[in-house]
């Protein structure tokens, strides 16, 4: 039959699907890839965010940085930090610029601008949504990034999401021990 299919209302409030389709529908450019990950954290917004926000302090909940030095700014927009990986990984630094902190809507963006590794021009944007009435917090974390040469996209995705799933883990034990 020719019946419509009744479309399903998405999920969130009306703030929260604005701010979904503002800062995570990014566009992606031919030969560039990208996903949404998405973590509930038992904590307070305020806890998670001041760990989120602190973009020269990567390595308060990112297990794959092993030092982080600001080269520009003083953690504000503009800034550029200097991250140092841990070894194990296909990478030994990322430069990175802060591209969007916003206090009020809780929202922060970077771009790789450099470093030796295969993430060229990746893109990521966080970020925080209350939840259960104010003890806890919904992480969105998305981003782009162009496919290497001699890579497939699903490959450089499952790269990207594996690392940025394991930040997001390690984001909850540590806002959650936090919180108490
Ligand atoms: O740090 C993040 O928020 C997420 C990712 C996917 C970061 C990736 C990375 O910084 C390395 C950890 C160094 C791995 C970049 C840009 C490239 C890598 O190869």
């Amino acid at each position: 039959t020719n019946m419509p299919l009744l479309p399903r209302p998405a999920a969130g409030s009306p703030a929260t699907q604005e701010v979904l389709r503002r800062y995570h529908s990014r566009h992606k450019g031919p030969g560039q890839c990208g996903s949404v990950n998405v973590q509930y954290v038992a904590a307070p917004l305020p806890t998670v965010w001041s760990l989120v926000r602190r973009f020269d302090r990567p390595q308060d909940y990112k297990k794959f940085v092993k030092d982080c030095e600001l080269s520009a700014g003083d953690g504000g927009v503009g800034s550029v930090r200097e991250v140092t990986v841990v070894s194990g990984l296909p990478a030994g630094t990322s430069t990175e610029r802060l591209d969007t902190l916003d206090d009020d809507r809780h929202v922060i963006s970077f771009s790789v601008v450099g470093g030796d590794h295969r993430l060229s021009n990746y893109q990521s944007t966080t970020t925080l949504h209350v939840s259960g009435g104010g003890t806890g917090t919904v992480v969105v974390e998305s981003y782009v990034v162009d496919v290497p040469p001699g890579n497939t996209a699903e490959d450089t995705c499952v790269f990207a999401d594996t690392i940025i799933r394991c930040n997001l883990r390690s984001l909850a034990s540590i806002s959650e021990e936090m919180a108490g």
